[in-house]
């Protein structure tokens, strides 16, 4: 009789608590694309293109409108999510390098607190990182078809005939099938869309057929007072291919950088002749265009298989949240969509990333917690991709390990002021000159101002004021009016790297400003 009574108050309890609030140690599931700009996402007001899944996880959750990354290139941005620090720190500055596993990555942290970790699709760290229970990744760049996966067991596995971000989805999805269901788990699905050469799914091709994009107001950039700015190798005009990037008469039969072309099966090959070679290269050749109606052309294309990549990754996410769905998992799962950095979709003329200017610097975030973030909301103050592990380890109820440099930006998610917030976000890049040749930087970004120093082949600063020339057109480096602030912003800047231990920064910024 007791231990009936017993029982039914524990259940009684257990409902309660169910109800009140949401049960703790949710699942997540990090879905992290490559190269996807804000700019193309709808939720972000984007007029290019529709994302009606990733708008659904930002409708029903929480868009970062200023999440900021540290070094805005792959690998890089990759070692900073799994350890939560700056490149300096965790020693992968540029893509050439391989991930050191011979350090603290948090989901070892999730494991130890009882959770199932796996990485699936995309990694691109040039090692297979500790902390995964599951690997199913990518081998390097990867392969938009026929692509190759390496397992834990590190066997190669080809998925013959299909296209990458489908093959992702469903491997996410039998992963989450055959799981261990008493315990949480935590899920990273990592996409290859929507990096070049933007190789779309045969069901995309010709999907934005008849749309004219809008050129951005920065597309023709004179780079004036810039050195770096003009001095980089990432122009639609001069930098993008005609044949390997737009596809205007490719050789099928060449073995191209990946080889790509090579893995289509007979009824894709045709498909992809029959709409390159019947359509774009056709009238590309009719069109007969040069000067600046050809870098406008370049332009559209571009945007046109560049949108069609991500058009099958937003579908796949809804394949995704249709499961977490289906299954009950979604009220006790976190989903998050990220980028690994942003990209320029013609500002400046450009295509990559790179740059601390705005479209490369900001990467899209949307967050949905079910229960704990309130649906639809907007997060201003600026948010670093250092702030995703500790973030996630708070969410999960996981010690923060203190050599962690980053915060958690739970309490904006749940629209507490922390009065402690990062007023200004720090910005590293290393990788020169191939292959896109842009100088190292390294700078400092407030809510209005971006201050900037390039060096090694050149010496420059560049100061832009965002609210009075948010497409970064006037560098006011220099400029009488603008002292008072340089110095201010220069004293950030060198407050961020003692705080962030940059040691090597910090001596080039002393030999600059003594
Ligand atoms: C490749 C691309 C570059 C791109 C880097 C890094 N060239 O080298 O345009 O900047 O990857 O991208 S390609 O002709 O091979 O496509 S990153 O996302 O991995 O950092
Ligand atoms: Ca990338």
């Amino acid at each position: 009789m007791k231990r009936t009574f017993l029982y039914f108050f524990t259940a009684l309890w257990g409902i309660s608590l169910g109800q009140a609030q949401t049960p703790q140690r949710p699942n997540i599931v990090f879905i992290f694309s490559d190269d996807h700009a804000y700019q193309a996402i709808s939720a972000y007001g984007s007029k290019l293109a529709q994302t009606p899944n990733i708008d659904r996880i930002a409708r029903e959750g929480a868009l970062l409108q200023n999440n900021v990354v540290t070094n805005s290139i792959c690998g890089p941005s990759r070692a900073t999510l799994l350890t939560g620090k700056y490149s300096h720190k965790n020693g992968y500055t540029v893509n050439e390098r391989k991930f050191d596993i011979n350090q603290p990555v948090f989901p070892e942290s999730l494991q130890k607190n009882g959770y199932q970790t796996a990485w699936i699709g995309k990694m691109h760290l040039g090692s297979l990182p500790n902390g995964f229970d599951y690997i199913d990744v990518l081998p390097g760049q990867g392969h938009y078809y026929s692509p190759d996966f390496i397992n834990g067991k590190r066997d190669t596995v080809r998925h013959e005939g299909k296209y990458v971000s489908n093959v992702i989805t469903e491997l996410s999805l039998n992963w989450l099938e055959k799981r261990d269901q008493s315990k949480p788990f935590f899920l990273v699905v990592g996409h290859k869309a929507t990096h070049r050469e933007w190789l779309p799914d045969i069901q995309d091709l010709g999907a934005y057929d008849g749309v004219t994009f809008p050129l951005p107001a920065n597309f023709y950039d004179a780079y004036q007072n810039r050195e770096a700015a003009e001095k980089q190798d990432m122009t639609i005009e001069k930098t993008m291919r005609l044949k390997e990037d737009l596809k205007v008469h490719l050789d099928y039969e060449a073995q191209r950088l990946y080889g790509e072309y090579k893995r289509f099966t007979p009824e894709q090959k045709k498909a992809f002749r029959d709409y390159y070679e019947g359509k774009v290269s056709k009238e590309f050749d009719e069109k007969k265009l040069s000067g600046k109606a050809l870098t406008e052309w370049k332009y559209q294309r571009y945007l046109k298989d560049y949108l069609a990549t991500a058009k099958s990754l937003d579908r796949n996410i809804g394949q995704l949240l249709d499961y977490l769905d289906q299954s009950g998992l979604s009220k006790n799962t976190v989903v998050v969509y990220a980028s690994d950095q942003g990209f320029y979709m013609g500002e400046h003329g450009w295509f990559d990333k790179r740059f601390i200017y705005e479209e490369s610097l900001k990467t899209p975030f949307v967050i949905r917690y079910p229960g704990v973030i309130k649906p639809g909301i907007k997060v201003a103050p600026l948010v670093s991709n250092i702030d995703w592990a500790p973030t996630i380890l708070d969410i999960t109820g996981t010690k923060i390990p203190p050599e962690i440099q980053g915060k958690s930006f739970l309490p904006l998610l749940k629209e507490q002021k922390p009065a402690d917030w990062r007023k200004a976000a720090y910005y590293h890049y290393y990788e020169f000159p191939e292959p896109h040749h842009v100088y190292p930087h390294f700078g400092v970004r407030t809510d209005r101002y971006t201050l900037v120093h390039f060096y090694g082949e050149i010496e420059r600063w560049e100061l832009y004021d965002l609210q009075k020339d948010p497409h970064q057109l006037k560098n006011l480096y220099g400029e009488k009016s603008t002292e008072k602030i340089t110095t201010e912003l220069k004293s950030q800047l060198k407050q961020l790297m003692i705080d962030y231990d940059d040691q090597e920064a910090l001596r080039l910024l002393n030999k600059l400003v003594n």
